[in-house]
């Protein structure tokens, strides 16, 4: 809690350790009411600094019990302990240090360091939760061999467990018993993990390429049992794709994955014992949607491939998060997309960033992939360290191609294997594999904010010449006036009346034997460029930004004709559904036009004919088609909008609302038509095959919802029928919306009756109705929070509840009397003691108060409160002082 103004630290102020742990021991007696745990630590002065004084190790919230040195006690003034540590007086060269210290898991709300979950303890220490274990010097460049010793009661606790491989494990007195589990692999305490309780597993083999034999283990409540299969399939896909696509083997004799309720985030990649927030490791059919299904594989996938992107090679400190992060989320969006559709992956990563990150960068908190300084680290793992992180990562990929990337990749993980680095040594592994320059291309890493490119074309019949000129621009972020021009890749293709034409730029000599050269990468460098394209035949559509080649905000004057010809005819799906994004979004304008001009609404006869095709039979991919029909989302809208001066939030549902009524009156038959022609399948599974129509199925329910009972006959049905979650909520969703009162809380509280032995499904049902667009909105979430199914000190239910109203439910939370402002602020103070991560990424919606003029006074009016309160936690603290700035 805060005492003075939490302190910055900075990048620029990266010194290393002044000593070093190569061997650590631990032992912890877990105990119902509190921990003992014994650390000894082997120190030796770091030949790399020449830093003297005191050692001080990190500490919080310990209880000193023993301390000595070499075996002795040290005179007391030689050392002293406070709230954030323990400091020692002109420590020897090399010194054995032993602590013991006591702990309380069961009072530990924050969910770092080690905690209790359900009558299970279990850990999660990064970035900085090791220093509520036991003293040390927790950060990620001190790397150390860990020994782990583990005594607890043996009927309560059966099963103990940490990273490596189990060496021992005996019966001692009392009915308590001991295990010992050794990690040959040097790693930072932010890697270490532990569990303890009464847990069942399904247990699966490994065989990797160079035949090492891996059992694969995950652990779950008895219950939950039945739901790991998935996530097991999951773990050997990612097991066998990282060794075909990286050349990455496994190196321990197991992999344990363990399931928690009570989790921060939605997984940790602790050495050789992942732990999984249950809602990204459980799964079955009757408690996960096709995207939960997806999201486990990914998030699987993720954990998995940190063993080499972040373990065996990690991050030197803090500030290069995205070394780990940037990397792994490439890794996994790769691995979905070779699983399952390319151009699905795409669209939704594209989405992602373009409603959350461009918001992100463009707001109050934004900052560079690589932060220059921050407050409480726990604030950084953000879309821009993650997904514009990847994205960077990928730009790499694009103009290093797929063999020059994994000669890079192959590089770095050979040159740092065992070691702590930077994004800088990243680059220049890439750099040197190919023999190139990346310097220019490394201010991505530095630079804050959503680069904007300009395209404008101009076409010479005479000489089939046709020229784009791009110019490229960032705009100014906090603490960044002025921006440098980046390396970016336009991948794009050239459009004429017969499909793609030849791409021959001027100077070259025309390639007519080459079959691919109708898709180009140019790379932009310069404030402006211009590319002369000659011997067209005709004047071409421009498809840019194929398959969302680089993280920007593209403008290009599009005439609808032309977005409804690369909608139906370019070759690349991030462009087709890009096109039908702006079509729509084209048309969401007329509707705020005439509303503006006080007259009535037309739907544009382009986009009704062009989403009639979509449903056509002939359609080829279902998925894809449900993508391409799903409306701009709000938050988009509003992203948008307030890029280009401000979101009239009320006006952007209104018209959205008018939209979908519009579209499903007009094309009501066709959608019957297309919702009875991909009935249920016989049997659920989480395939393409049936995701697919599954989803196209849903949307088309989603528009029909519109229609009265057209829609609600259909919902009924499919709530009645259903075998699977995707359609129940699909259903359930159209009778809480467009139902009367009654069919809205007879199917809520049937759903529930039905559910509530169910935590994952409960919280499907409370998003649910945290995101329906009812006028008491937020007297309901209100009344949620104090419903038996809600948990404050559980981040799933507060993110399901108040998460999703806050961040999806746009006209409520912005309500004009502020009472939105005012529930979330409540929440946020409620926790900001009990749970200061989960009370600070809760704000975010808060925060983006510059986006919505009319409210501005409101949402200052909260947080200008909540800046006020006294022992505002640092994450807290930063999030509001930054936001308000
Ligand atoms: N490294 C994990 C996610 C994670 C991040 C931060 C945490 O606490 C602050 C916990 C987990 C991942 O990328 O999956
Ligand atoms: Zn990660």
């Amino acid at each position: 809690m805060r005492d003075a103004q939490p302190r910055s630290i900075r990048l620029a102020d990266y010194r290393p350790p002044m000593f070093l742990i190569p061997r650590t021991a631990l032992h912890f007696e877990l105990y119902e009411d509190f921990t003992l745990v014994h650390a000894t630590l082997g120190l030796v002065r770091n030949p790399a600094s020449d830093e003297r004084g005191p050692l001080r190790l990190a500490g919080e919230g310990l209880e000193l019990r023993e301390l000595l040195i070499d075996g002795e006690a040290p005179v007391a003034s030689r050392w002293r302990c406070d709230a954030e540590g323990l400091e020692l007086d002109d420590p020897p060269e090399a010194f054995e240090l032993c602590t013991t210290v006591r702990i309380d898991p069961r009072a530990n709300t924050a969910l770092e360091g080690l905690y209790l979950s359900r009558g299970m303890f279990c850990t999660q220490c990064e970035a900085e939760g090791f220093r509520r274990i036991s003293y040390f010097l927790d950060r990620p460049d001190v790397m150390s061999v860990y020994s782990v010793t583990i005594d607890a009661d043996r009927r309560r606790y059966p099963v103990l467990l940490s990273n490596g491989n189990r060496t021992s494990q005996r019966a001692l007195d009392d009915g308590r018993h001991r295990v010992v589990w050794e990690d040959p692999f040097p790693k930072p305490s932010y890697l270490f993990a532990l569990v303890a309780g009464d847990l069942a597993c399904i247990e699966d083999r490994f065989r990797t390429r160079g035949g090492r034999d891996v059992a694969l283990r995950i652990y779950v409540e008895e219950k939950d049992l039945a739901k790991g299969d998935h996530a097991m399939a999951s773990l050997k896909h990612a097991m066998r794709w990282d060794e075909e696509r990286y050349g990455r083997e496994y190196d321990l004799d197991v992999f344990n994955i363990v399931a928690v309720d009570d989790f921060n985030m939605g997984a940790m990649e602790n050495k050789g014992l992942n732990i999984f927030n249950t809602s990204c490791v459980l799964a079955c059919p009757a408690t996960t949607t096709d995207a939960g299904f997806q999201r486990v594989e990914a998030i699987v996938a993720h954990e998995y491939f940190h063993n080499w992107s972040g373990n065996r090679v990690t991050c030197r400190d803090w500030f290069q998060l995205s070394l780990k992060e940037g990397f792994t989320v490439f890794r996994d969006a790769e691995f979905s997309a070779d699983l399952g559709s390319r151009d699905l992956k795409r669209i939704e990563d594209a989405t992602l960033l373009r409603t959350a990150q461009f918001a992100e960068d463009a707001g109050p908190l934004a900052h560079p992939v690589r932060p220059d300084s921050y407050i409480e680290i726990n604030n950084f793992y953000t879309l821009t360290v993650y997904e514009k992180g990847a994205e960077v990562v990928r730009m790499l990929h694009t103009l290093l191609g797929e063999e020059g990337f994994r000669a890079g990749s192959d590089l770095y993980f050979e040159r740092h294997d065992g070691q702590a680095v930077t994004c800088d040594d990243f680059i220049a592994a890439m750099a040197d594999a190919n023999d190139t320059d990346l310097g220019t291309f490394k201010r991505w890493y530095g630079q804050a904010g959503t680069p904007e490119l300009t395209v404008e074309d101009a076409w010479d019949k005479d000489s089939g010449a046709y020229t784009l000129t791009v110019r490229q621009q960032t705009p100014a972020t906090p603490g960044q006036p002025g921006k440098a021009p980046l390396v970016i890749p336009l991948a794009l293709g050239l459009l004429g009346d017969a499909g793609n034409l030849r791409l021959t730029l001027e100077g070259e000599t025309p390639d007519g034997e080459q079959a691919d050269n109708t898709h180009r990468v140019l790379v932009l460098e310069e404030p402006e460029q211009s590319f002369t394209f000659t011997g067209l035949p005709e004047r071409p559509v421009p498809a840019l930004l194929r398959g969302f080649s680089a993280p920007v905000r593209l403008s290009y004057p599009y005439r609808r004709e032309q977005l409804r010809t690369l909608m139906t005819r370019d070759d690349d799906g991030f462009v087709r559904w890009d096109a039908g994004q702006q079509l729509m979004v084209a048309a969401l304008g007329d509707v705020q036009a005439a509303r503006a001009a006080g007259t009535t609404p037309a739907l544009d006869p382009l986009l009704a004919e062009a989403c009639a095709a979509l449903l056509d039979p002939a359609t080829p991919d279902p998925a894809v088609a449900a993508a391409m029909l799903a409306l701009p989302g709000e938050s988009t809208l509003v992203e948008l909008a307030a890029h280009a001066g401000g979101a009239d939030i009320d006006a952007i549902h209104d018209a959205r609302e008018w939209l979908r009524a519009a579209l499903g009156e007009a094309l009501e038959d066709v959608l019957v038509r297309c919702v009875r022609r991909h009935p249920p399948a016989a049997a659920y599974a989480p395939v393409g095959e049936q995701i697919g129509p599954r989803s196209l199925r849903n949307t088309c329910l989603g528009y029909l919802a519109t229609r009265g009972d057209t829609g609600l006959v259909l919902a009924r049905a499919q709530l009645a029928e259903a075998d699977n979650l995707t359609d129940r909520l699909a259903a359930l969703r159209v009778l809480a919306q467009a139902g009367d009162a009654t069919e809205r809380e007879t199917a809520l509280e049937g759903f529930y009756a039905a559910w509530q032995h169910e935590a994952l499904v409960v919280n499907h049902w409370l998003q649910l109705q945290a995101t329906l667009d009812l006028p008491d909105a937020v007297e309901r979430v209100t009344a949620l929070m104090e419903h038996p199914a809600f948990d404050l000190g559980n981040p799933n239910k507060v993110r399901s509840l108040v998460g999703a109203f806050a961040g999806a439910n746009l006209v409520h939370f912005h309500r004009a009397d502020g009472a939105g402002y005012g529930l979330l602020g409540g929440v946020v103070e409620a926790l900001n003691a009990r749970n200061p991560q989960i009370a600070a990424r809760l704000l975010t919606p808060l925060t983006k108060w510059r986006t919505v003029p009319v409210r501005v006074e409101a949402m200052r009016a909260e947080l200008s409160r909540l800046a006020a309160l006294p022992a505002l936690s640092p994450d807290v603290y930063e999030v509001v002082s930054k936001s308000l700035e």
